[in-house]
């Protein structure tokens, strides 16, 4: 299968999965701005969201929406992996946390990454952005090493893009201590580490 995806974009999330789960797949480059993948090609004809991450089976069929994408991984390849069973109170708050930040963490950095981001609406952003990690802060204390608890989970593997970019964005992260640490750990994994270094890699080439 191929994942369509950008260096440091929200694809490292399922890109992390994959690795997590050994699966075998492709990563194909796409430019952000151009939606030109690395061969040349239409993004655009594969996902007309023009959005990654988007993963095309080998059977030709396309999933989109970087959650869905997850779930699919996790539920199809490695059922209750990184993943509790469908229908369990595990897996409603597993959804509870994606759902969380693909519908509010994730859009919250839009104005941190658009250049004509007025300072005000900038503060603005920073500010909720730091409520979200507070929240998540929480979801922490009382000493669980990951989100849903003992095991690494997808919701981690999500979490961990929003990390990575807040650091990116210069973010203070010194409010958010279980936080950093989270990050530390996830960012010790061994896909975790072979999934940056091949992004860098792919960013280093283009
Ligand atoms: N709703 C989508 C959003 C994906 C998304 O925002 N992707 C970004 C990169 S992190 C992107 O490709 N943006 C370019 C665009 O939307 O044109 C998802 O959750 O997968």
């Amino acid at each position: 299968m191929k994942l369509y995806m950008s260096p440091g974009a929200c694809s490292l999330s399922p890109h992390i999965v994959m690795r997590e789960l050994g699966l075998p797949f492709e990563l194909v480059a796409v430019n952000g701005h151009t939606k030109i993948t690395a061969s040349g090609a239409d993004f655009r004809a594969i996902n007309p969201k023009g959005a990654v991450p988007a993963l095309q089976l080998d059977d030709g069929e396309v999933l989109t929406e970087g959650a869905a994408i997850i779930q699919f991984l996790a539920d199809h390849y490695a059922p209750g992996r990184l993943a509790p069973a469908a229908g369990t109170v595990e897996r409603a708050r597993l959804n509870a946390h994606l759902n969380f930040i693909a519908s509010e963490f994730h859009p919250a950095f839009g104005v941190l990454f658009n250049p004509a981001s007025l300072p005000g609406a900038r503060e603005a952003a920073i500010a909720a952005l730091g409520r979200k990690f507070m929240l998540m802060e929480a979801a922490l204390s009382d000493g669980r090493p990951y989100l849903l608890g003992e095991d690494f989970s997808l919701a981690d593997a999500y979490l961990f893009v929003m990390i990575t970019w807040a650091t990116m964005m210069g973010l203070d992260p010194a409010p958010w201590p279980r936080i950093q640490d989270l990050g530390r750990r996830i960012g010790e994994r061994a896909a975790v580490k072979a999934a940056l270094a091949a992004e860098a890699e792919i960013k280093a080439a283009a």
